[in-house]
């Protein structure tokens, strides 16, 4: 397509079998677009035509587009774009994404690709090159079809993978476009993928016990079938049970099972008890396998979760280590990057060792903040997260001379990490390796691991308020600058109790407001939750015959 003409006739041959339903607006947020799934083949035709244009804009580099609704339920679906270097879409994108998603008709999208193609310059005489993917949810089928016509409508080069998780479709499209360059990011496969990461991991656990059988829960998701892969790659360096491996069985996929049920509710997937035995650790990923929530048994079977948070603290520790006994501390700055739902206890144990920056929520804000650091370790409490080697910290390790073997063993350690870790976006399946590897360092079971420091008792509520939008925050979402008044009250009542925190926010993802609290002791942590809501609650005008019980 190298006209505006023939762009528009080759959408208007396609955009009417799949048009915008009529009561719906799409928004593009932090995880792309995500609603229920049978809604979203107009949007997933459209952000074909979208990933199209990117590629041209870009001169023709490849774009991806990820098909997932990560930890949501089952009947959900959705759709995000990748950026050339496996990092997230632009933001400027975003906007031209929930513009597009939005238009009512054929003719009104028609018009918005044209005024697209105008305020941003493209050259349609650019190629296109887009490599897609899904996760298993039954809506994607239907949905891959509604996108492939996006990309004909459009003239687009596609390259199907079929089923991979999110991160491996990150990690091919970096390896894609950097092939042949100084910076080639590895084999454009998915085997590619497993050879990189299991070979890292095979050096860095060379000499050292890994603990056993590590249970690696699969939500019932794409991360069984990359898992299950993985291990064979692995082979004895480290023996994986899967479990929640039904990508098949309806109604399945993240039910009372992955990192989001565990983080949420912090307890056992019920479908391991009886499976985890005291003191063996294991791990849950979620939906599309970008997220990974550690736990274990102690010996009076009392269930003990390690977040990322926990994550966060057991890999900056070692990566500092490491750097120090590379000789490098002089020249590599190791920084972490947490959200305010960072457990206190967490923040205060990272502060003492390294530099700590605090962020909003969403991923791209913590990796944009990570790329700061020489090296930067960033992970949402939720267990996303990565880190994030600068070329700068590259560069010095490839530049280093060791004068000692021990120095040139930490090096050797810290190269083989930047071939572990999925440098793109948070990857459970290497975060998962990465864990293994400091526990085995450190001949730490999960009960050392959890004991580098200990949470705090919190709790998050959500609130139903009629317009979440009147909540604005500032100070990485800390404190609440509208509704005027309300922050003030929430100061005057964390005061009261002992080691109390707690912040209010809008969701990104819900139509709700989150509150989190924390304190010293459990009971005090859920009362101050429920009393911040309770303020909130009645900010917001609510009806008070409505006011749920349990914020009275
Ligand atoms: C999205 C974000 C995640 C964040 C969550 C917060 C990405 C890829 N995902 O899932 O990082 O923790 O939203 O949800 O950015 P909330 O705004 O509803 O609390
Ligand atoms: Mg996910």
């Amino acid at each position: 397509m190298t006209t505006i003409e023939d762009l528009s006739e080759g959408i208007r041959a396609y955009a009417d079998l799949h048009p915008k339903p009529s009561n719906i607006q799409f928004q593009y947020g932090t995880a792309g677009f995500r609603t229920l799934g049978v809604l979203l083949e107009s949007v997933v035709f459209r952000v074909g035509v979208l990933a199209a244009l990117r590629s041209k804009k870009l001169d023709g580099k490849t774009i991806g587009v990820m098909i997932t609704a990560s930890h949501n339920p089952e009947q959900d679906n959705g759709v995000k774009l990748v950026d050339p270097r496996g990092e997230m879409l632009e933001a400027a994108w975003e906007n031209h994404a929930t513009i597009l998603a939005n238009a009512p008709t054929t003719d009104a999208f028609i018009e918005v690709v044209e005024n697209l193609i105008k305020l941003t310059k493209i050259d349609l005489a650019k190629p296109a090159n887009v490599v897609y993917a899904r996760d298993t949810r039954p809506t994607g089928l239907t949905l891959v079809a509604a996108f492939q016509d996006g990309l004909k409508a459009s003239g687009a080069t596609g390259r199907n993978e079929d089923i991979k998780t999110t991160p491996v479709l990150h990690y091919l499209v970096r390896c894609i476009n950097s092939k042949g360059t100084a910076e080639a990011y590895g084999e454009d496969s998915e085997d590619g993928y497993m050879r990189k990461l299991s070979g890292a991991f095979k050096k860095l656990v060379a000499g050292k016990k890994t603990h056993g059988l590590l249970i690696v829960d699969c939500a019932n998701g794409v991360g069984a079938p990359a898992a299950k892969r993985l291990a064979q790659f692995l082979g004895d360096s480290l023996p994986l049970q899967l479990v929640n491996t039904s990508i098949n069985t309806e109604g399945a996929l993240n039910n009372a099972c992955g990192a989001d049920f565990v983080k949420t509710s912090q307890r056992l997937p019920p479908s391991l008890s009886g499976v985890l035995r005291a003191g063996q650790r294991a791990c849950s990923l979620d939906g599309d396998a970008d997220r990974l929530i550690f736990f274990y048994l102690d010996e009076r079977n009392q269930f003990h979760l390690l977040d990322g948070d926990k994550i966060s603290a057991l890999v900056a520790a070692f990566i500092v280590e490491q750097v120090r006994l590379a000789g490098l501390e002089d020249t590599i700055e190791v920084g972490v990057v947490q959200t305010a739902y960072a457990n206190g206890a967490s923040t205060k144990y990272l502060a003492e060792r390294l530099p700590v920056t605090c962020v909003p929520t969403g991923v791209k804000h913590l990796h944009h903040a990570a790329e700061h650091y020489s090296i930067g370790v960033y992970f949402e409490a939720n267990g996303h997260g990565t880190v994030l080697f600068s070329p700068s910290a590259v560069a010095a390790l490839e530049q280093r001379r060791p004068s000692t073997p021990a120095q040139q063993t930490a090096l050797n350690h810290l190269k083989n990490l930047i071939d572990l870790i999925n440098q793109t976006v948070g990857d459970a399946l290497s975060d998962m390796l990465l864990v293994e590897v400091v526990l085995a360092h450190k001949s730490f079971s999960g009960i050392e691991w959890d004991a580098l420091y200990t949470d705090l008792p919190n709790r998050l509520v959500k609130v139903v308020v009629k317009d979440r939008s009147v909540f604005k925050t500032e100070d990485a979402e800390r404190r609440l600058v509208a509704p005027a008044g309300l922050q003030k009250k929430i100061d005057e009542l964390v005061r009261k109790y002992d080691g109390g925190r707690a912040f209010v926010r809008p969701s990104g993802t819900e139509d709700v407001v989150r509150v989190y609290a924390e304190a010293i002791l459990r009971p005090q942590a859920d009362e101050l939750a429920f009393k911040v809501a309770g303020l909130v609650y009645d900010f917001t005008g609510g009806d008070p015959v409505a006011r749920p019980r349990e914020f009275l």
